[in-house]
């Protein structure tokens, strides 16, 4: 189906095989090779997610070309494949929306890092990223999930899915949810300080996993960002602060052992040197709140997961049973030993 798919796309030759592949938790995504050798990427939105894929898609394209009309290089944005008919994605017969994407070759996409310097590396990128588009108009760009990165919001839906409890689930997660709601006015702690418009609001990207940056397979230098599904008017610390949430983790955002799970303070500093030196746009403020977004960025994380584990699974793909209680879980076990090495990030942060 997906490679009948592929070839309604302005691919270079006919499609000759077409793959599932990453580790996205959102998207399908398909690896396409066509008759000529060339790879595309072709993914199916989620449509369940993302609510208004033309206004999405729209966001993308303007960012791609404000992007590469500051850097041509053909590696260092994303290229979207049209649809032969026009326009940038296509709806099926089912009403899935498809699109494409130009494959960026000779990179890598990790899923943890292999050494700090990769670490590093990503934080340039997405430092660049967002200083790239600190000149970008935000009023254009849809919100293409609304309150996207709004704890107190997250929580309402927590303390839904906790009252409503669908699935008999509650009892299970006594603890989790108790740690949560312990850290709830803290939570609103970000988003108190953007209402009283002490914090700019930027153009970011919102979803900063190291698997959502490309680094050169050679030099392991960055390449580009992907995955620009949230890009969005938001806070420099959310960028930042999902970044160590995943990246300077030493386990899996999903290991079931916790006593594997801890932030790398080593890797806390070295993505905090290569962000803030990459994003020179950050003012004194947005600096001083960077390892707040690390904290509340997680804690987060670990509300969504538990909400998706309360309401069953409909958002985050799950590989296993328990799989949205176990992320939960590295994310709330992350937030406690942040908060036991909180004057070292804070430290840290400042001497950059
Ligand atoms: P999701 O929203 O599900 O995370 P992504 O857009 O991040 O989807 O894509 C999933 C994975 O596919 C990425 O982590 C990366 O490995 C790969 N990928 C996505 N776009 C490209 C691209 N243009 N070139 C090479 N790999 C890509
Ligand atoms: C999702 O799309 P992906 O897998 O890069 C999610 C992020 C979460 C992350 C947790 C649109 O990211 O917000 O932080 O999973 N993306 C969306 O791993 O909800
Ligand atoms: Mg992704």
């Amino acid at each position: 189906m997906s490679i009948e798919i592929a070839n309604r796309f302005e691919i270079d030759g006919a499609a000759a095989s077409c793959e599932r592949y990453g580790n996205g938790h959102i998207n399908e995504t398909y690896l396409v090779v066509s008759a000529t050798g060339t790879r595309y990427i072709l993914q199916k939105i989620n449509r369940g997610v993302f609510h208004d894929v033309p206004a999405l898609m729209h966001n993308i394209a303007s960012v791609c070309a404000y992007l590469r009309a500051q850097d041509p290089d053909p590696r260092h944005s994303m290229r979207i494949v049209p649809p032969r008919t026009g326009g940038s994605f296509l709806t099926d017969e089912d009403g899935a929306a498809w699109r494409v994407y130009d494959f960026v070759e000779d990179s890598i996409c990790l899923d943890a890092p292999e050494t700090p310097e990769d670490f590093y590396q990503s934080a340039v990128a997405f430092g660049t990223f967002q200083r790239q588009l600190a000149g970008f108009p935000a009023d254009t760009l849809a919100e293409t999930i609304p309150h996207f990165h709004d704890t107190p919001d997250r929580y309402r839906l927590l303390r839904e899915a906790a009252e409503r409890d669908a699935l008999g689930r509650r009892k299970l997660v006594e603890r989790e949810l108790d740690f949560a709601l312990a850290h709830e006015a803290e939570g609103a702690a970000l988003a108190n300080l953007l209402a009283r418009g002490e914090l700019p609001l930027r153009v970011t990207h919102n979803d900063t996993k190291l698997n959502n940056v490309m680094l050169d397979a050679v030099t392991r230098k960055p390449l580009c960002v992907i995955d620009l599904d949230t890009v969005m008017p938001g806070l420099a610390a959310y960028d930042f602060g999902d970044s160590i949430r995943f990246g300077a983790s030493t386990a899996a955002e999903d290991e079931r052992d916790l006593s594997r799970v801890t932030m790398s303070l080593e890797l806390y500093e070295t993505y905090a040197r290569g962000f803030t030196s990459a994003c020179t746009t950050l003012t004194k403020l947005e600096r001083e709140t960077l390892p707040l977004g690390a904290k509340l960025m997680t804690l987060e994380c670990g509300v969504r997961f538990l909400t998706d584990y309360l309401v069953g699974d409909t958002y985050f793909r799950i590989h296993r049973p328990d799989h949205n209680l176990d992320r939960c879980r590295t994310q709330f076990k992350l937030v406690a030993d942040m908060e036991s090495k909180w004057s070292q990030m804070q430290r840290i942060s400042a001497a950059q």
